[in-house]
């Protein structure tokens, strides 16, 4: 038997490394407490937000002392952003709001763990939205619609008496980048979110969440008073049906005084909403609206809605929504996703931003990776949501950039938002991929500021999450800098989309068909394919969708010789043999896109195999995994693609470039055994 000194101090010599499993579990959290020494933390005015803000610099703030200053009038044009002056002896961080002292001494320890120069700061921070949240589409049996990380976090059985530690490991993330609000249940909405029963268990949540600053928003299935209560239907101007809502709003806001609001998918794939009544999306909104008002709440109405029988589905949401400018009230506020199709690697931007000048509305972002290989892939999608943030939709001359009409500086929002749909699960990690953890804080460090570059964000998430070692950091942020354009090359470059497999929407089948299926959920529908060539027509000879969009743009994209190449196949239908500004010819262009997208994933395994020594094992080979997935599966997208398009091309793939290794009839017996839910 050992002595009981050296085995005491075998487990104390352990402990930290038992302590700090590196399994991805903390995030960019890394804080080290080992040095902390004791500073000294003040603040006049208590609460629990204040205490939450005074513990972490207690716990891992390594300089002296740090002031907490409250002043509700002073700093009023700050919101909820914060101040922070001094340096590393004596700073002050002063906010007017509660969740502003937090957020600034998050700001401060990333500072510190990023080895900035703490000398002489003076930071200044107001976000750039005033909502900043999150959409969870988390089923209630636990299930994620287009999860890739496990099943959902909200264990919603054991809810409200059993309290998952993880559901205050999530807000503390949300928080440290200045996330504040979240919608529990996925936008395909069960009715039974809004018994009691439930009521009872969000309660449970947003009491957690609340000292971190976060609010809670449900989605609301619109069927609901008829489901949950059987009225004879859920029209929103009848007055019972009305009723039914302001009693359930009360009864929210009474377990939950400052519950945010509603998120409302309606007349969409199949979704409840007022048009089976007759009734415009302003009626639907504006019946919940009203509801919501006396409480300050808000609802978040979706523009997601297209049906089969139209020539173009990139349209629709302009069609519906734009006649409605005006017609909302002012706590409405429209949510768009990015581009007009549906979170492809690369769409242009939606062209209903800056259309309705006289209705609120936000960016819906997709961070969970349904259309970008799942969690298996490395993609970061930073520079995804600038390409949208900083389009410039010319709605109110140059310069009115998509961040810009959504932010409130051109179109008048009684408050901001911005949202993505999240990638977060009960995986370890929390989000199936080490790398996709880069992306949840992206969106959130975006939603605070908006200008901030991809570049910059990457750079803070590696040092924090994995190094801060040049000799790492460099080869790494170069490698997520180039990762979101590998995707798009070796899955649908030049424009081309939504070429996925039927429904799991991860691996290629441009020859997708269902006899009698919608053909806007047909591959064929959107690459039109033929022995003429490629792409789809929006120009105005063909769907016209071109004229959505404000000059310059409309006559820009019109023209098969200013669109930009990176779109074309998204505007237009291009012969095989159209010479690109490579000198290419549009099929070789296409060939080389491909090749180009395998070898970056190769460029990408090199990459990180050569920095093994700068990782921790675990994370190290689980990347490095992921890596092997994402390669063999560019390669066979590139094959699918490439073969399948050659059989109307009819030209031969470049020989400079890598030959195909798989039979294009193989390939088509694929069959992927993933759920919906995967
Ligand atoms: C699509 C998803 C589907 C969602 C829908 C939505 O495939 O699961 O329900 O969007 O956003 O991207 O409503």
């Amino acid at each position: 038997m050992w002595p009981i000194k050296r085995y005491f101090l075998y487990v104390v010599f352990l402990l930290p490394f038992f302590c700090h499993a590196e399994d991805g579990s903390r995030l960019w959290l890394r804080f080290d407490n080992k040095k902390a020494n004791h500073a000294k933390i003040t603040s006049k005015q208590e609460s629990p937000t204040i205490q939450i803000a005074v513990n972490e610099l207690k716990n891992y703030w390594q300089g002296q002392s740090v002031e907490l200053k409250f002043n509700n009038k002073k700093f009023d044009g700050l919101k909820d952003g914060y101040l922070i002056d001094g340096n590393k002896s004596r700073i002050t961080i002063s906010a007017s709001q509660d969740q502003g002292l937090l957020y600034g001494v998050y700001h401060l320890l990333r500072l510190q763990q990023t080895g900035a120069n703490l000398a002489n700061l003076h930071v200044k921070e107001i976000p750039s939205y005033d909502i900043r949240i999150l959409n969870h589409w988390d089923n209630l049996d636990g299930t994620i619609e287009r999860g890739y990380a496990g099943y959902s976090l909200w264990k919603w059985e054991e809810l409200p008496s059993t309290i998952s530690p993880r559901y205050e490991a999530y807000a503390r993330a949300n928080a440290s980048i200045g996330i504040n609000a979240t919608v529990l249940n996925n936008v395909n909405a069960s009715p039974k979110i809004l018994t009691s029963d439930y009521v009872a268990k969000v309660k449970a949540l947003a009491d957690i969440f609340r000292p971190y600053g976060i609010k809670v928003y449900l989605s609301v299935n619109f069927s609901s008073p008829k489901v949950l209560d059987g009225l004879a239907d859920s029209d929103p101007l009848r007055k019972e049906v009305q009723d039914w809502w302001k009693a359930k709003t009360k009864e929210i806001y009474q377990q939950v005084p400052d519950f945010g609001g509603f998120l409302v998918k309606a007349n969409s794939e199949g979704q409840p909403g007022p048009q089976d009544y007759g009734r415009t999306h302003a009626e639907g909104a504006n019946m919940l609206a009203d509801a919501l008002k006396p409480y300050g709440g808000l609802v978040m109405w979706r523009a997601f809605v297209y049906n089969p029988t139209e020539q173009d589905r990139a349209k629709q949401a302009y069609q519906e929504f734009v006649p409605l400018d005006g017609a909302f009230r002012d706590n409405v506020i429209i949510q768009i996703k990015n581009g007009p199709v549906d979170f492809q690697p690369r769409e242009p931007f939606t062209s209903l931003f800056g259309a309705m000048k006289q209705t609120a509305h936000m960016v819906e972002f997709q961070i969970t990776q349904e259309y970008l290989g799942f969690s298996n892939h490395l993609a970061y999608l930073a520079p995804l949501f600038k390409e949208t943030l900083d389009a410039d939709t010319y709605c109110d001359g140059q310069g009115s950039t998509v961040a810009r009409v959504t932010d409130g500086s051109i179109v008048e929002a009684k408050k901001s938002a911005i949202s993505a749909v999240a990638n977060i699960g009960e995986d370890t990690n929390w989000t199936g991929h080490h790398f996709a953890q880069a992306n949840w804080y992206a969106f959130g460090r975006l939603a605070w500021n908006h200008q901030l570059s991809s570049e910059q964000i990457a750079e803070e998430w590696i040092k924090m999450t994995f190094s801060s070692d040049q000799a790492f950091l460099e080869p790494v942020q170069q490698m997520m800098m180039d990762s979101r354009e590998a995707v798009v090359d070796y899955m649908m470059p030049l424009g081309l989309h939504h070429i996925f497999a039927f429904d799991h929407h991860y691996g290629p089948e441009p020859w997708g068909d269902m006899p009698g299926g919608r053909p806007d959920w047909m591959p064929w529908y959107y690459h039109n394919a033929d022995s003429t060539g490629l792409g789809f027509d929006r120009t105005t000879t063909g769907s016209n969708a071109v004229s959505q969009y404000n000059e310059p743009l409309r006559s820009a994209f019109n023209n098969l010789k200013t669109c930009p190449e990176n779109l074309l196949l998204w505007f237009h239908h291009v012969s095989w043999t159209h010479s690109m500004k490579s000198g290419r010819t549009l099929w070789d262009e296409l060939c080389f896109h491909y090749d180009r997208g395998v070898q970056e994933v190769r460029e990408f395994q090199k990459t990180w195999d050569k920095l093994e020594q700068y990782v921790d094992r675990q994370r190290f080979g689980e990347v490095q995994s992921k890596l092997k997935i994402q390669a063999r599966d560019a390669v066979w997208w590139k094959d699918a693609c490439l073969l399948y398009f050659q059989t109307f091309s009819k030209m031969p793939i470049p020989y400079d470039i890598e030959r195909p290794i798989h039979e294009l009839e193989e390939l088509k017996k694929i069959k992927l055994n993933m759920k919906h839910h995967n």
